[in-house]
């Protein structure tokens, strides 16, 4: 007989034979018998071994064995409503396969601890759960590209091009030479739009942010796209119609996920498009108005965002963002203050997940725009190269997963999508 999945030996039936494999994730002994509760990646199945039952070998391994011994167990099936999910397998054969010492994490620890064991905590049910959830995501955000007629393409994560801004870079010696962790794709993105049109990528992108909050990491997946042709308008309508399909989509398929995790599938259903949207200069009057000390070229933080959130149930964007506040490869609108872009907003004070905007044609803006930053122009040479060669109106996006599953998924901190959070002090595990 071959192994099965737990979540299949549950829908057998009283008497049917059973063999699973996993690891020991609850256990207790009454002497002749032990009641052992075995997960997998599917589920949890309890298994009783009876001393007069099995070979003497396999209930002194089964009496000795501790949480977290990996195991295999063949039985009979037995109906129990006592039992999670109303079945348990009655052992003729237990094997254990590797004996856990003392498992460190017991119920109730720090968060620094939970950190510092990341490697062990992964085996807990909720990030499991959050890790399955995540899967998902990519799955249906891959589904909606390729229904969209994009090409996943594959940038390079070494560059020499600080396209956020120098303040945030990490930099390395490359040979001789001082090159970056990437902080986006967009670049190289833009230069795969003349032959490719419409390309998206999933790449990790890099910032040496010194910020210790909620929603910050060092290191985050980066999913970004961008269309030839297309102005800023189009590109949020892009924007709305990917992140309703992924969405409706997790509302739809997710259920056990949602469910575990606290999240209503409803709160998702509702997500379509089109999304609201405000202009920078009246998100500045609505802060205001709610008590805000905020002035025109201020950037947003989490509170402000919030607040511009505040009773919707999808998320909004904000466009126009003044000129300054924005970095160097954003379109210049015909005020000449502001850009074209639009920061997409999540509800519930998940803050920013998208940024996006339509791309600068003219190289001189570019070029005083980047000197203000102190950047090399010499390392953009290649970049201003698209503009000379048959330049279109471009525009394109950057979604941080971890930001858009800590909303889907209602977490409280960012460190929690991501299973081996890379955080201002800490880079291990
Ligand atoms: O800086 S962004 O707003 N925009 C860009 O990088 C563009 N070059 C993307 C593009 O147009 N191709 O970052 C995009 C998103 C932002 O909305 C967040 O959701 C996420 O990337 N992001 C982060 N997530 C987690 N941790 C950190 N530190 C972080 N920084 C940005």
């Amino acid at each position: 007989m071959e192994f099965e999945k737990i979540r299949d030996a549950l829908k057998k039936k009283e008497g049917e034979p059973a063999k699973i494999r996993g690891w020991i994730y609850r256990k207790r002994s009454s002497g002749k018998i032990v009641f052992v509760v075995i997960r997998d990646s599917t589920g949890i199945m309890q298994v009783i071994v009876e001393k007069s039952k099995v070979a003497d070998e396999d209930f002194k391994n089964a009496d000795k064995a501790l949480i977290e011994s990996s195991v295999e167990v063949e039985g009979v099936i037995h109906e129990d409503e006592r039992a999670p999910g109303g079945k348990e397998i009655h052992a003729t054969k237990f094997n254990v396969i590797g004996f856990a010492k003392e498992f460190p994490i017991t119920e109730y620890q720090s968060v620094e601890f939970l950190l510092d064991n990341r490697h062990l905590w992964l085996r807990s049910r909720r990030m499991t759960e959050v890790m399955k959830l995540k899967a998902s995501m990519l799955k249906f955000i891959r589904e909606w590209f390729d229904e969209n007629e994009f090409w996943e393409v594959t940038p390079s994560v070494i560059t020499m091009n600080a396209a956020e801004g120098g303040a945030t870079v990490f930099s390395f010696d490359y040979f001789g030479q001082t090159a970056y962790l990437s902080q986006t794709a967009q670049m190289y993105l833009e230069a795969l739009i003349f032959s490719l049109e419409r390309v998206w990528s999933l790449t990790p992108s890099f910032r040496a942010e010194k910020s210790r909050t909620r929603r910050h990491l060092i290191e985050y997946w980066h999913l970004e796209a961008e269309e030839a042709w297309v102005k800023n308008e189009e590109n949020m309508k892009l924007q709305e119609e990917m992140v309703s399909y992924v969405c409706q989509n997790i509302a739809k398929r997710c259920k056990e996920q949602l469910e575990y995790l606290g999240r209503n599938p409803e709160d998702l259903m509702v997500v379509e498009p089109p999304f609201k949207r405000i202009k920078y200069k009246d998100a500045i009057k609505i802060l205001q108005d709610k008590g805000f000390d905020i002035q025109w070229g201020d950037d947003f933080g989490a509170p402000h965002e919030k607040a511009l959130a505040e009773g919707e149930e999808k998320p909004i964007f904000v466009t126009n963002f003044p000129v300054e506040s924005k970095a160097f490869y954003m379109k210049i609108s015909p005020d000449g203050k502001t850009v074209e872009c639009a920061d997409m907003i999540a509800p519930e004070g998940y803050g920013e997940i998208i940024g996006g905007s339509e791309r600068e044609e003219d190289i001189e803006s570019m070029i005083e725009r980047l000197k203000k930053d102190g950047a090399d122009i010499k390392n953009y040479e290649w970049y201003f190269d698209l503009r000379r060669y048959g330049s279109v109106p471009h525009s394109g996006f950057g979604l941080g997963l971890e930001r858009f599953l800590c909303w889907i998924a209602k977490l409280e901190h960012i460190r929690d999508a991501t299973p081996f959070p890379r955080l201002l002090r800490r880079a291990y595990p």
